[in-house]
């Protein structure tokens, strides 16, 4: 078995709904136990876009699971366009995004997957809902998550937890 971490994030259309789709698809397949979800944070857009985009909900996911890490990147991206994720410009917005914050310990590069997420260092918005789940999360470079947080640039971020 190995242990993911996901970070799912939708700034189109009913965003606590397409989270709640994606979630209830990483419920379905034998090969992948979902094990924790944290809650739903509404968080500022990061990153510069050629046009303004709305703000997001995003929260995070731990799941069990046989699948290899590619295999588990197709799965992904086939609930992404279940739920009607269409391409866009790049941070564009997007009902679902499925990210794989986390697999293991591996450190993988290659065209399709990265590991660590290549962000995610400085994202309080996946780092955020992560520490909910995985208070004790030791990320890339023998960084702790507790430490992470407290980084300035994730700090000034605005990430604000919403009962939904
Ligand atoms: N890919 C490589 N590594 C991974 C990974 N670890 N997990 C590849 C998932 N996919 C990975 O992703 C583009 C390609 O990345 C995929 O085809 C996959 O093979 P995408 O989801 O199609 O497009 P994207 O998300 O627009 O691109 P990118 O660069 O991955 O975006 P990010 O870094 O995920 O950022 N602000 C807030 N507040 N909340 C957000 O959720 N999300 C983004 C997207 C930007 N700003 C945000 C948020
Ligand atoms: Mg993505």
């Amino acid at each position: 078995m190995h242990t993911v971490y996901l970070s799912l994030g939708s700034n189109l259309g009913d965003r606590p709904a397409n989270l709640r789709a994606a979630i209830e698809r990483l419920h379905r397949p034998p090969q992948i136990r979902l094990t924790g979800v944290s809650s739903f944070y509404e968080t500022l857009p990061v990153g510069e876009t050629p046009e303004p985009v709305p703000d997001y909900i995003n929260c995070a996911v731990s799941v069990e699971t046989l699948l290899p890490p590619l295999a588990l990147l197709d799965y992904i991206q086939k609930v992404e366009k279940e739920i009607g994720r269409e391409p866009t410009f790049r941070w564009g917005p997007r009902v679902i995004d499925v990210d794989i914050l986390l697999y293991d310990g591996i450190t993988l590069q290659t065209e399709r997957l990265t590991l660590p997420h290549p962000r995610l260092m400085e994202r309080a918005f996946a780092l955020i809902p992560l520490a909910e789940i995985a208070p004790d999360l030791v990320l890339a470079d023998g960084v702790s998550l507790a430490e992470r947080l407290q980084n300035p640039q994730v700090l000034e971020q605005t990430v604000r937890r919403v009962e939904l």
